[in-house]
């Protein structure tokens, strides 16, 4: 008999298939209640599939008291309750590692497009401007100077995709990481004050929840860029606005935001800033490869008791 497993919303067709050829899927998505059919059918599944952003709620949690495993779609765990989990012994899995390429071009995309003014350029040119005259000059971005908040797995892919542009790279963390060749800065404020981008690339949660606050903005200044590709808590928002909209800093390229996918009126009003649909790891070959690893952390641990990666 095969394993019965949720699935709860929606997952590109190559997973879906997978999925189905190995286990018993529900999708709970379609139910009208799914609350209700889980207070009535939650003892049945064993297992769960999720995305990062989405996760799992406590409360879905309790609904299901045989649950075993749960498989994110994403690297992220913030939506993911991994107390309780580890409390119940529930095994979870992510996707770490298949998307550092890709989020950290996105990262520089980001980078390049906010300093370059790319995609107010070319607002500029569909809306007919370049007949009336030459585009504003902007930023250079080769040989400045990059700070990192997160020097984690796709942190140091972004500081690798630096050093190709011959920019000097700081990052702060928790703690220094003794294997890498980067200053540490000590607090996010004095790298933000030496940085010309600051990179945001921190896991989300608790820990880092709006992190990136007024006096870092201020720290910045208002020739330093910010860009976000990690999650919109990191950030505080409303300060980020207010900093754009009175040049405290340059500008803001950002893929994540605090309530994703509403975006607040005031950033679609401005053009220092470049908005992205959270599509970081959104390309064929990576979304392939993270859509593998969710079947395989299921089948690991249906074959051994544990997932192949986790957070
Ligand atoms: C995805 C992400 O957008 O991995 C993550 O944490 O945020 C992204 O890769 C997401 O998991 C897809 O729903």
């Amino acid at each position: 008999m095969k394993p019965k497993i949720l699935q709860h919303l929606h997952m590109p067709p190559l997973l879906a298939t997978a999925l189905h050829a190995r286990y018993d899927v529900h999708p709970l998505w379609e139910e009208a209640d799914p609350q209700t059919f889980l207070a009535a059918h939650g003892a049945d599944f064993s297992g769960y599939v999720t995305t990062a952003r989405f996760g799992i709620s406590e409360a879905t949690l309790a609904l299901l008291p045989a649950l075993k495993v749960i498989s994110s779609f994403g690297v992220g765990a913030e939506t993911l309750p991994l107390d309780a989990a580890r409390a119940r012994g529930i095994a979870v899995g992510t996707t770490p590692e298949v998307l550092n390429d890709c989020v950290a071009d996105t990262a520089f995309g980001l980078v390049i497009d906010v300093a370059r003014r790319l995609s107010a350029a070319d607002r500029f040119v569909r809306r007919g401007d370049w007949l009336q005259g030459q585009y504003p000059l902007a930023t250079q971005v080769s040989g400045k100077r990059l700070g990192i908040l997160g020097l984690g797995r796709i942190g140091q892919v972004v500081a690798r995709r630096a050093s190709g542009f011959d920019m000097e790279v700081r990052y702060h963390n928790r703690r220094p990481n003794p294997a890498v060749p980067y200053v540490f800065e000590a607090t996010l404020e004095s790298l933000a004050n030496w940085a010309d981008f600051l990179v945001v690339v921190s896991a989300g949660g608790p820990e880092t929840r709006k992190l990136v606050n007024a006096d870092v903005l201020r720290a910045l200044g208002p020739k330093g860029f910010l860009v976000n590709v990690s999650r919109g808590s990191v950030v505080d928002e409303e300060a980020l606005v207010q900093a754009l909209e009175t040049g405290a800093i340059a500008g803001a390229g950002l893929d994540v935001f605090e309530d994703e996918p509403r975006v607040p009126q005031r950033l679609l009003a401005l053009d220092n800033v470049v908005l992205l649909p959270h599509l970081a790891s959104a390309t064929h070959e990576t979304r392939q490869a993270m859509a593998e690893m969710v079947v395989q952390n299921l089948d690991a641990f249906y074959a051994t008791g544990a997932v192949q990666a986790g957070p």
